[in-house]
């Protein structure tokens, strides 16, 4: 087995091929017709892109490069990043694996300016934005940028993506855990360690009591989750709109990174654990399930949204909330606020069934999806660790989507995708033109 690098130099022309063939053999094909409802509704199933790191199946979930998620539970991050990119399972201990855990303990350094200016941040700063600007702020260490400068050939744009997706892959987790311990005062900076594993060093750069191991576990796990939900997300899709412009993997990933600090989108994580926790409050304890029911009532009373719940391409559980169950089931079964988390997952759906079935009767559109999605379960379990500073979740979402993020970036720019740039149409336009 080729290093990642190597691997990628034979995969490349394969799927250049593959572009241009299919391109020429059903180029003028359609794909699907767009309705006026689609175009006002965030282009729902609209298909009008194409990423070959993971698809959704609505039915299913997650299969990344045709492996479904809950086939390849025991995969580390470092071997998903390389799933994610070639489309193979390397080995956990073979070259590719080695190689690229040696470039990660080479390029983990942070600049020193990163840790100026994220002590010169507003102590309130939210955790999300102290990761997106300590990214933002390292763009001048773009490869891609340094070398497009220079007159870097179309052919070769991939390979300074995939330097500049090394680096940020190594940095991110030293920077994340620099955003943890700053933000909520833990004391000093922990250090990479070289040879370790990914996800436990990113655990331990946490600096969590962690004695038997469990919590890095749960960290490679996660990060193994989350790392890419097909190319339309708002994370994914925004930081490929951003790279088609030829905008460096530190612009791109940081823009995408704003999206998925959104409710509707990552930030989620944190707000499903605040509900659980409310509910835990309010009920002075675990609560029941009618209680559970009475405060999911309210929530949609009150005009918003239970967090966790829903999915706009998932049409069941999302197979992410079934994994972390199964961890949560081994590992922490007595855990009330995980008790709470499994209990709401046995009351919410039904809430949201007879609550679609009002809103369908009040004329408003009804509600596609009824069950939990990856944001409904992984809180209990960080906040069983002693990770309860929830505002903190997304940003471990963060670290895991860039793999997502990054490996599209590398695959677009090595086939050559376009700028993004689709049609808009006006309201007057849909008026006068639309039957
Ligand atoms: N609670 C209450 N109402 C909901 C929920 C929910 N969990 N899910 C959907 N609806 C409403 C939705 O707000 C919309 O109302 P309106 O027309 O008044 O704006 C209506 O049902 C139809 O929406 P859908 O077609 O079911 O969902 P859509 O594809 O538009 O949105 C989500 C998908 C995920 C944004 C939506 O289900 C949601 O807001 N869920 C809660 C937030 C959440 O868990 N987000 C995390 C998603 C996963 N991630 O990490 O990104
Ligand atoms: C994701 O992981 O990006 C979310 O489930 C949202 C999505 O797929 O739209």
């Amino acid at each position: 087995m080729a290093t990642l690098q190597e691997r990628l130099d034979e995969l490349v022309p394969k799927w250049r091929e593959e572009r241009a063939r299919l391109l020429k053999q059903k180029g003028q094909s359609v794909l699907g017709e767009v309705t006026v409802a689609q175009a006002f509704g965030g282009m729902r199933g609209v298909k009008g892109m194409v990423c070959d790191t993971s698809v959704v199946d609505p039915g299913k979930g997650l299969f990344i490069r045709e492996h479904f998620l809950l086939d390849i539970l025991d995969l580390w991050p470092e071997q998903t990043f390389c799933l994610l990119l070639t489309g193979e399972i390397p080995d956990r201990e073979g070259e590719m694996i080695r190689a690229f855990r040696l470039e990660m303990d080479k390029r983990s350094w942070l600049p020193g300016y990163v840790y100026d200016v994220l002590r010169a941040m507003p102590p309130d700063s939210h955790p999300m934005c102290m990761l997106n600007t300590g990214i933002l702020v390292m763009q001048r260490e773009s490869t891609f940028r340094k070398l497009y400068d220079k007159g870097l050939r179309k052919e070769d744009y991939w390979k300074a993506t995939l330097d500049d997706s090394l680096n940020l892959l190594a940095k991110l987790p030293v920077l994340a855990a620099a955003v943890y311990r700053l933000r909520y005062e833990k004391g000093d900076f922990i250090d990479w360690t070289p040879g370790l594993d990914y996800g436990a060093n990113y655990a331990n750069m946490l600096g969590l009591p962690d004695p038997f191991g469990q919590f890095a576990e749960l960290m490679r796990l996660y990060l193994h989750f989350h790392c890419d939900h097909e190319g339309g997300n708002v994370s994914a899709n925004t930081c490929h709109t951003v790279g088609s412009a030829l905008s460096d993997p530190f612009y791109a990933v940081s823009a995408g990174l704003s999206g998925l600090a959104g409710p509707l989108h990552g930030l989620a994580n944190q707000e499903c654990l605040r509900w659980v926790l409310d509910t835990i409050e309010l009920f002075r304890g675990a609560p029941n399930e009618e209680e559970i029911e009475a405060f999911a009532a309210k929530t949609l009373h009150d005009g918003k949204v239970i967090p966790g719940y829903g999915h706009a391409v998932l049409r069941v559980t999302d197979p992410r909330f079934i994994g972390f169950n199964r961890f949560g089931k081994k590992y922490t079964p007595d855990d009330p606020v995980f008790q709470t988390v499994d209990r709401v997952f046995n009351v919410v759906p039904k809430v949201l069934q007879r609550h679609s079935e009002e809103r369908v009767k009040e004329g408003k559109s009804p509600i596609a999806n009824f069950y939990p999605n990856v944001d409904a379960g992984s809180g209990a379990l960080l906040h069983h660790y002693g990770l309860v500073e929830f505002e903190y979740y997304t940003v471990l979402f963060s670290v895991s989507r860039a793999m997502g993020m990054l490996a599209q970036l590398v695959w677009n720019r090595a086939v050559g995708t376009a700028i993004t740039r689709p049609k808009s149409i006006s309201m007057k336009w849909i008026a006068e033109n639309v039957k």
